[in-house]
């Protein structure tokens, strides 16, 4: 599968290198064309309803492994982004009309304070190109405070994406310094209502990650046991793999359209190893929040100014 160029907004270390997931949806995978899956499977809402075996129209999304055949203008029988499941279901979503519409929603807890994130999926157009008149997709990746709903701590806009030939997967994303434990990870469409065909969109392997090694999903004052594990192996929770094996990831998979649901276990014990070294290294600053509770971990100086915001495009 083709691997596009990072965008800007993205961790700057190689994505490869020992960073840590916080969680990696896939959609798991099968030989049936659509996934039973639902979002509440993955720990996220959308705005968007749901179809198994029926055409895609707007406002609405499927689990595919393979883009169907509905639209003669669609990249017909292309693949997810997948690097080692054959099979594997993407997230197809052939986007409202109305700008703002919410295509992804998650609230993850247990962030650690300070900490830089990547928030970011590989995105493609499902158009053929050229595409003439047709809305190319354009969202933003936007953070939010949980707790108290104080408004955007984050955001970046891919700009238009652009069709093209054999529909490659590039990465967007947003990265954030966590000023709260609880965020509301979206993904937001920009595109204006129009009469316009086209705003269909390809979505996979939607990851939470650190940014480097130094990074652990869990916070220094979560850490109950003293760990003998040094190993640097990441811990990531991918959601997926299959239909029914999913659980054991998921402390309360609701089913409900609340955002303050606790969805990750973020108590499996193999995950608390990389926790006590982090601090010092650690690059602080604060996102716009009044809350003094951050004050705590602000022992280094205050150095990381992240000015990706791209939406003005
Ligand atoms: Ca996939």
């Amino acid at each position: 599968m083709f691997f596009g160029n990072r965008s800007a907004g993205l961790c700057s270390d190689n994505s490869t290198n020992n960073s840590t997931s916080v969680f990696l949806i896939t959609f798991g995978s099968s030989t049936n064309n659509y996934s039973n899956s639902t979002p509440s499977s993955f720990n996220f809402t959308t705005s968007h309803i749901q179809v198994i075996n029926t055409a895609i129209q707007d406002g609405y999304f499927g689990f595919v492994n393979a883009v169907p055949n509905h639209h003669k203008v669609w990249q017909i029988g292309k693949l997810d982004y997948a690097t080692n499941e054959k099979n594997g279901y993407m997230f197809l979503v052939n986007v409202a009309k109305e700008k703002n519409t919410v295509i992804f929603n998650s609230t993850i807890n247990d962030l650690c304070i300070g900490l830089r994130y990547e928030f970011s999926a590989y995105l493609a157009n499902v158009d053929i190109p050229p595409t003439g008149s047709r809305q190319k997709p354009n969202v933003r990746f936007e953070v939010r405070a949980a707790t108290f709903q104080v408004g955007i701590l984050k955001n970046s806009s891919t700009g238009n994406i652009p069709a093209e030939d054999y529909m490659p997967w590039r990465k967007y994303g947003v990265t954030f310094i966590a000023s709260n434990n609880s965020v509301v990870l979206l993904i937001i469409s920009n595109v204006a209502s129009s009469s316009a065909g086209g705003n269909d969109l390809a979505i996979d392997n939607i990851e939470l990650r650190g940014c480097s090694n130094n990074y652990s999903r869990l916070c220094p004052s979560e850490e109950t046991t003293t760990s003998q594990h040094t190993s640097s192996a990441a811990t990531t929770t991918t959601i997926g793999m299959a239909e029914h094996s999913t659980s054991q990831h998921i402390s309360s998979s609701s089913t409900t359209t609340t955002t303050t649901t606790t969805t990750i276990d973020m108590n499996e014990p193999s995950t608390s190893q990389h926790i006590s070294s982090s601090i010092t290294t650690t690059t602080i600053t604060t996102i716009g929040m009044e809350e003094t509770t951050t004050s705590q971990y602000i022992s280094s100086a205050v150095a990381v100014t992240t000015t990706t915001d791209m939406s003005k495009q």
